[in-house]
């Protein structure tokens, strides 16, 4: 039976957040550890420069990411681990696509707009083709699909226009692919603004936990993060958005539901919740620190998996390319 393929990427910008971790990337090894899937993963370092970066952090960065995604369990036996810009597929079927994408879509995507706002000095190229890019990559390996948090979806959504679009002109190309979203903690939010997405990006670190922190600092962070008015533990996002990121986030790091949280929480108080939120986000995120520091004391060890996953994505990658080059007209 042919296993499914499972394609995902994370920006090697800033730092690997709660929100990164549990929306995302504890997924990945959750889908991986079922052998029903063929899963690559990558560092989509390409769209990490659509924002200004300096050259040398991007590069410790990435090197970072790399061990950060093997201490959350990415197993490059099991997976293939790969760096975008390893692939020069990614930027040549991007290219193509773009000639299949209307601007009038692109100038709708609501990330492109909130960060034209949040870099109105640099609203460039790139970042408006994005969502192009993202495409490419998704449809390079004829990927089933995408585990994402929510904000990716409207994403997702156009690689699938995109590709419906180039199979009707020119005949089953690609694979349509679907978003997959964890069952709790697609959108984990910000300790200090609930109402808005906790992002590795953002400026106030307080309302940020980052997978090494320490447990001190989890706690600290979790302890003063910012609840609502009222008393009763409630799962009700839209009144209490600080009580209910706190429930999920529990819900998420004990592997249990929301549902369950609530009950366990009836007639305690805000404190309460906050203690064994702490408690076990230190404990999910302990073992991470150590293997991260064994993972990053090896760089060529982590260069050299990412030299072997090149090779593997490039193989799948060149394949495709050369298949939709062909069907447009292109000399091959
Ligand atoms: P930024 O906000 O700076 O653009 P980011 O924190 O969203 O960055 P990405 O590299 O863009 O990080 O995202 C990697 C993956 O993590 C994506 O699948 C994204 O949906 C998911 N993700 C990011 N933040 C959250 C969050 N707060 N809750 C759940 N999933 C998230
Ligand atoms: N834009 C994504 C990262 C990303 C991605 C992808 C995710 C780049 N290419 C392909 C899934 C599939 C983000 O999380 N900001």
């Amino acid at each position: 039976m042919k296993k499914r393929v499972i394609y995902s990427a994370i920006q090697p910008s800033g730092m690997m957040t709660l929100g990164n971790y549990i929306g995302a990337v504890s997924n990945w090894r959750d889908i991986q550890a079922d052998g029903a899937n063929d899963c690559i993963f990558a560092l989509a370092d390409l769209h990490t420069i659509t924002v200004r970066q300096d050259p040398e952090k991007l590069r410790r960065n990435s090197v970072s990411f790399l061990a950060l995604l093997l201490a959350a369990g990415i197993d490059p036996k099991r997976s293939v681990l790969y760096v975008q810009s390893h692939v020069h597929e990614h930027a040549e079927l991007c290219w193509l696509l773009n000639c299949y994408t209307y601007v009038g879509e692109m100038n709708r995507m609501t990330q492109f707009k909130d960060k034209s706002a949040k870099h109105s000095d640099n609203i460039n190229m790139g970042l408006m083709d994005y969502p192009v890019l993202m495409a490419a990559d998704i449809l390079l390996y004829k990927s089933d699909q995408v585990p994402v948090g929510v904000d990716q979806m409207q994403h997702i959504e156009i690689a699938r226009d995109i590709a419906e679009r180039f199979n009707n002109i020119y005949g089953e190309t690609f694979v349509v692919p679907e978003g997959r979203l964890t069952k709790t903690g697609a959108k984990i939010m910000s300790l200090q603004d609930p109402t808005s997405k906790m992002s590795k990006s953002d400026p106030n670190p307080n309302g940020v936990i980052s997978v090494l922190d320490s447990a001190d600092d989890i706690a600290r962070k979790i302890k003063r993060s910012v609840t609502d008015s009222g008393l009763e533990i409630v799962f009700d996002p839209e009144n209490k958005p600080g009580v209910s990121n706190l429930l999920t986030i529990l819900a998420s790091a004990e592997g249990k539901t929301v549902e369950e949280e609530v009950k366990a929480f009836e007639g305690k108080m805000y404190g309460h919740l906050k203690v064994a939120c702490a408690e076990a986000v230190v404990e999910m995120l302990r073992p991470f620190r150590e293997k991260y520091d064994a993972y990053m004391s090896d760089e060529a060890g982590l260069l050299a998996v990412a030299a072997d996953g090149r090779e593997r994505a490039q193989a799948i990658a060149a394949k495709t390319l050369a298949d939709v080059k062909r069907k447009i007209g292109l000399l091959v």
